[in-house]
């Protein structure tokens, strides 16, 4: 602790800081004096902007690190934390490829943690739906603000004694777009540095804007001091009991705390360009979503842009990559998992995706699935738990094709691997530069952003949801999004393939009440002039009664795409359903598929299914949304019901 502010006097975080900014406001003394014994190994404190100044020392005096580094996001100063991290033996070199690095997480510490993640609001029915008595929400979880100053007296004071506090700059979108944002994340993980340096815009000209005055989101982070010391093993500190990650909209505040992984600890990902994202976006007019944004040209040459949100692990990043099997078509790549959206002057939704890396799922990508991707991630690529080869290469499930003989497997725990278990961890990851995409989007640095003209949904639907549908109009879009189930995934914590609830892709990432963020969905219809963008749902994941796809999927989307592409020049062929517009017979073009698609189950719309999906529906919003479901919404679903009665 600080010496001039006693651990008692603590009375909460929040008090701390006002005490200390009196401090200050004295010139030489209290923190001042704390201050001194600190060595800033990296940058100039003093060159900072007043707030960020402010905002770096009081958390000095919280975590008490030996050492601080302001970083600037050069090669050099990348350079000497790859050296650092093989030191402390968290991450290893993979000398088959270009400036690659393997790290392995402590086994308990591998994916986003929903059950820890809190929004702390002073009402809680501004953070989630009330649900029906004896029900356990699932829309968020709230906190109030003392508990959450609380959380942080329980767990930051000290924690960071002997170890270096990185101080990240950085923006959340192009520098100097109007749709960008600046963040300043303190974290004591060399691993987060250099992940942030790949997954946003890392250094100087950040500092300048802030210099200029510019408001930037408090992201605080700390992988823990762990109360239980085995936590601590193979380079991988971290203190997953007492894991907590807590946002403060009304601040623009986030703190995380005990995990180094992913979502947890990349603060500009899920935390701020969602959770506080959306905060700001509902305040200002715009939607920050889970969502891919492509760009798709059609053989005449025409370019035209969408966005779609896919629950996590459900195929975001292989269709933002895909290569279109259907002859002529082009598909380029605006982002694979944020979208940042607002209509602009003339009318036109416009998007930006605010990242600069991908952090994708690699099971499952290969030269066959996803070769995009596979010509971006094998330089200056941070892989996390994929197993390792003999070779000095990595490997991970689906990529057994590419295997060189001889070559023996490291499992992602580095053990040998028996086949007993998978090599890779199902939410394993490679986390690598945008840029180094080959079909990266001339315009994916467009300060403007690009006009979307088409949001598309979906998810992993085995049973009953055909290939692709078209919404009726705005309304029956937002009920869609707003209807959204899918099969679990690995990118949580949950257990078995069960079929969740998933509005809008965004269950884990609101960050306020979503009967509110439904009111403010179907709001932008009501500006004068607006073109609402068409809204469609897509499932590739489809099963026949043996368990096989009924749809190819990955190049062969594009078929899909082709679809919705002429839906949105309103060619006639469509055809309408109690779901919405499906394509016309042979309107979905299948030309050249070598296998033989049975299009009247891939497409068949069972009325018992759809009966019990509506009456699941129904309850799920009437136990988690209830008095907040927009009257709207509650129409489209009963409107459904009809449909689906008549038929
Ligand atoms: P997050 O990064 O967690 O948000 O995931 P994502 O939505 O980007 O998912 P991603 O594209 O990484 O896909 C996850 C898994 O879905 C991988 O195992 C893919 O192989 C699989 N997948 C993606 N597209 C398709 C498809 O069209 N058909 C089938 N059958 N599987 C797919
Ligand atoms: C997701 O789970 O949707 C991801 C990975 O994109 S993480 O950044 O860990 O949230
Ligand atoms: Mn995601």
């Amino acid at each position: 602790m600080p010496d001039v502010i006693e651990k008692e006097q603590y009375t909460s975080y929040v008090s701390s800081v006002s005490r200390y900014t009196k401090l200050l406001s004295q010139p030489n003394v209290g923190l001042y004096n704390h201050l001194r014994g600190i060595t800033i190994s990296h940058g100039d404190l003093h060159s900072l902007s007043p707030k960020v100044r402010t905002y770096v020392e009081e958390n000095i005096s919280l975590c008490e690190p030996s050492s601080v580094h302001i970083c600037d996001g050069s090669e050099a100063e990348n350079s000497l934390l790859l050296r650092l991290m093989l030191q402390q033996g968290t991450i290893k070199p993979l000398p088959k490829y270009d400036n690659c690095w393997l790290a392995q997480t402590n086994p308990a510490d591998v994916a986003r943690v929903e059950s820890r993640t809190f929004i702390c609001t002073d009402d809680r029915h501004d953070t989630i739906p009330t649900p029906k008595a004896g029900v356990k929400g699932t829309l968020g979880n709230w906190m109030s603000p003392e508990d959450m100053s609380n959380a942080i007296r329980h767990r930051f004071p000290g924690c960071m004694r002997g170890r270096t506090m990185y101080v990240i700059p950085f923006s959340m979108g192009p520098v100097g777009s109007p749709l960008s944002k600046i963040g300043i994340e303190i974290t004591d993980s060399p691993y987060v540095v250099s992940s942030m340096r790949i997954m946003t815009r890392v250094g100087v000209p950040v500092l300048q804007a802030l210099a200029q005055g510019a408001e930037f989101v408090k992201c605080l982070h700390s992988v823990g001091s762990p109360q239980n010391l085995e936590a601590v093993n193979h380079g991988w500190p971290c203190d997953p009991e007492r894991t907590i990650i807590l946002h403060r909209p009304e601040k623009n505040e986030i703190v995380s705390y005990g995990s180094g992984y992913g979502g947890n600890s990349l603060l500009g990902k899920k935390c701020f360009a969602l959770r506080i994202g959306s905060t700001i976006a509902k305040r200002e007019g715009w939607l920050a979503e889970h969502m891919l944004i492509l760009g798709i040209t059609n053989p005449a040459g025409r370019k035209r842009y969408i966005a779609a949100a896919f629950p996590s692990a459900c195929g975001k990043t292989n269709l933002a990559m895909m290569c279109p099997s259907l002859p002529g078509y082009k598909v380029e790549c605006v982002g694979d998992d944020i979208a940042w959206m607002k209509f602009d002057s003339n009318g036109q939704l416009r998007a930006i995706n605010p990242e600069n890396g991908f952090f994708g799922v690699a099971p499952g990508t290969s030269s066959k699935t996803n070769p995009n991707a596979m010509k971006t991630v094998f330089r200056n690529t941070l892989f996390t738990n994929v197993a390792a080869t003999s070779d000095g290469g990595v490997f991970w499930e689906g990529l057994e094709d590419e295997l060189a003989p001889g070559v023996t497997i490291t499992d992602w725990q580095g053990k040998p691997w028996d086949r007993s278990t998978p090599a890779a961890h199902p939410n394993s990851r490679f986390c690598s530069p945008a840029s180094q995409c080959p079909i990266i989007d001339p315009s994916w640095e467009d300060p403007e952003g690009v006009p979307i003209d088409a949001i598309l949904f979906g998810g992993r639907r085995p049973v009953g949801v055909p290939l692709v549908y078209e919404a009726y109009n705005w309304h029956h879009g937002v009920f869609i999004g707003a209807a959204m189930r899918s099969e679990s995934t690995a990118a949580a914590e949950h257990k078995g393939k069960i079929i969740m609830h998933d509005p809008f892709a965004m269950r884990p990432f609101f960050g306020y009440n979503f009967g509110h963020y439904l009111e403010h969905w179907l709001n932008m219809e009501n500006t004068f002039g607006r073109k609402l963008p068409k809204v469609f749902h897509v499932n590739w994941f489809r099963k026949d009664a043996q368990g096989k796809f009924l749809w190819p999927g990955f190049g062969e989307n594009s078929r899909v795409l082709d679809w919705i592409f002429r839906r949105i020049d309103n060619e006639e062929i469509a055809q309408p359903t109690p779901v919405g517009y499906v394509p016309k017979t042979d309107c979905l073009n299948l030309d050249g598929l070598s296998e033989t698609i049975n299009m009247t189950e891939l497409f068949s719309l069972p009325k018992d299914f759809w009966l019990q999906e509506v009456t699941d529906i129904e309850q799920y919003f009437s136990e988690q949304v209830g008095a907040d479901l927009p009257v709207a919404i509650a129409e489209e679903l009963s409107a459904l019901r009809q449909r689906l009665l008549n038929m």
